[in-house]
């Protein structure tokens, strides 16, 4: 248990702990039930968010039970943290659908087997119900407000302005580790480091409702930053979700084998679970030689895998190679569709077409001129092979799976054209 910390330690996980020692001799004595709660805010959770659902992972690892809690209650308020401006309100039944894919998601991180087996729970369960009387009486009456508004989430939007909905998240989010505290015998709380002030509040509320010396403890993780100041987690295209749909797995892979030198040593103690032997060996390499890339290729296995499996890891090592190579026949259908999603596109009718009509068509090329320029000069490749033939057409034996056929031109430029 002690090397669990230790581990927490050595991957740089540890923000602040309200009790470091006394969390530590709490581990040592025998296995703790944890929880982090997630708000559905988003059909799917974030690359963001994977960081602290791996944390969790680490302590069941360790013999402990996690417990994920979905926010059906507290994702119909907002939670203030780190928010400059109020949110707007999301439908009830848009939220039930939101939390029902957070739930299956969460569930692909932990075990529900075996001795510390993990739950999922729901905290709508507990709040939906709860009259507003037995709220402002039983829970209500435990919170100063000069105390909510010392907190940073409210202290950081008297000027720009917050309701009473988001003022009051805090003891929403309290209550709910009031009540894991009481029937699951929960511990501690996780979170990322803009939960401090909601998880130290649940704190306050388990010592003033329990008549024992409260014995509970909170935890936060860093926020993931990027050596160059920008912002971890997006690419052009915006948020890198883990739901396949949103963000494929190509995709997913690509921005992470992207990451910097500067950041790759950071990102591979957070996002695998990879030995402290196989990460310093991966530290020389990128000191080494950088150019290869090795920690990068890596990191980007691992957690493709981790997140998508292994088959949709080879897909994304096979896209990236014939991108790399220019070398695409072999691709599937499925695999085109990932690695050219971003590239333009064009929809063509006809059953046949000459090459030089839809190269200029699809404005390839921006005149015919230049189409039949491009095409004499060896700059045009059709599902990567190059053709110099004026009188070229593009027909059914071009299209990949019935569906697709890829024009390059010059060295890189990619379309992609569907029927
Ligand atoms: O009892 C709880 C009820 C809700 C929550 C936590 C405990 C959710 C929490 N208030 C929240 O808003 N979390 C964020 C979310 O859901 O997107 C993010 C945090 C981040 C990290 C992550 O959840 O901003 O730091 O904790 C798991």
């Amino acid at each position: 248990m002690v090397d669990l910390l230790k581990d927490l330690e050595f991957r740089g996980l540890i923000n602040q702990v309200t009790d470091l020692e006394g969390l530590q001799k709490e581990l040592e004595k025998g296995p703790i039930t944890l929880y982090c709660g997630f708000d559905p805010t988003a059909d799917s959770l974030h690359i963001g968010h994977l960081l602290t659902v791996l944390t969790l992972r680490r302590f069941q690892l360790a013999g402990n039970n996690p417990i994920a809690l979905v926010g059906g209650a507290t994702g119909l308020i907002g939670d203030p943290s780190g928010k400059k401006a109020e949110r707007t309100l999301n439908e009830t039944e848009i939220v039930v659908e939101w939390s029902n894919s957070i739930k299956r998601q969460l569930s692909q991180f932990l075990d529900f087997e075996g001795e510390n087996k993990a739950k999922v729970v729901n905290n709508y369960d507990w709040t939906g119900n709860l009259d507003v009387i037995t709220f402002l009486r039983d829970v209500g009456k435990n919170f100063g407000v000069n105390y909510m508004l010392a907190k940073d989430s409210v202290e950081s939007r008297i000027q720009s302005g917050i309701s009473f909905t988001e003022f009051s998240y805090m003891i929403l989010q309290s209550n709910d580790f009031l009540n894991l505290y009481k029937n699951e015998n929960c511990r501690l709380q996780i979170g990322g480091s803009d939960q401090w002030g909601n998880i130290t509040a649940g704190l306050e509320l388990i010592r003033k409702s329990t008549d024992e010396e409260a014995k509970a403890y909170g935890f936060t993780i860093p926020l993931v930053t990027k050596a160059d100041g920008t912002k971890f987690g997006k690419s052009e295209g915006g948020a890198i979700w883990l739901d396949a749909e949103k963000t494929s797995p190509y995709e997913f892979y690509q921005f992470l084998i992207n990451t910097d030198d500067k950041d790759v040593v950071k990102f591979l103690k957070y996002f695998t679970f990879l030995s402290p032997e196989e990460i310093e060996a991966l530290a020389a390499e990128v000191e080494e030689a950088p150019e290869k890339r090795t920690a990068q290729k890596r990191l980007a296995e691992e957690v493709t895998k981790l997140v998508h499996g292994e088959e949709a890891l080879q897909q994304a090592i096979r896209i990236s190679e014939a991108l790399f190579s220019g070398d695409i026949q072999n691709l599937s259908a499925a695999e085109i569709k990932q690695g050219f999603k971003d590239v333009p596109s064009y929809e063509c009718k006809q059953d046949e077409i000459s090459l030089l009509d839809l190269l200029v068509e699809s404005k390839i090329s921006p005149s015919k001129r230049q189409a039949r320029e491009d095409i004499s000069n060896g700059a045009i490749y059709i599902n990567g092979e190059r053709t110099t033939e004026l009188d070229r057409v593009v027909a059914a034996e071009d299209r990949i799976e019935g569906q697709f056929t890829i024009i390059r031109r010059g060295k890189k430029k990619y379309y992609l054209i569907k029927y």
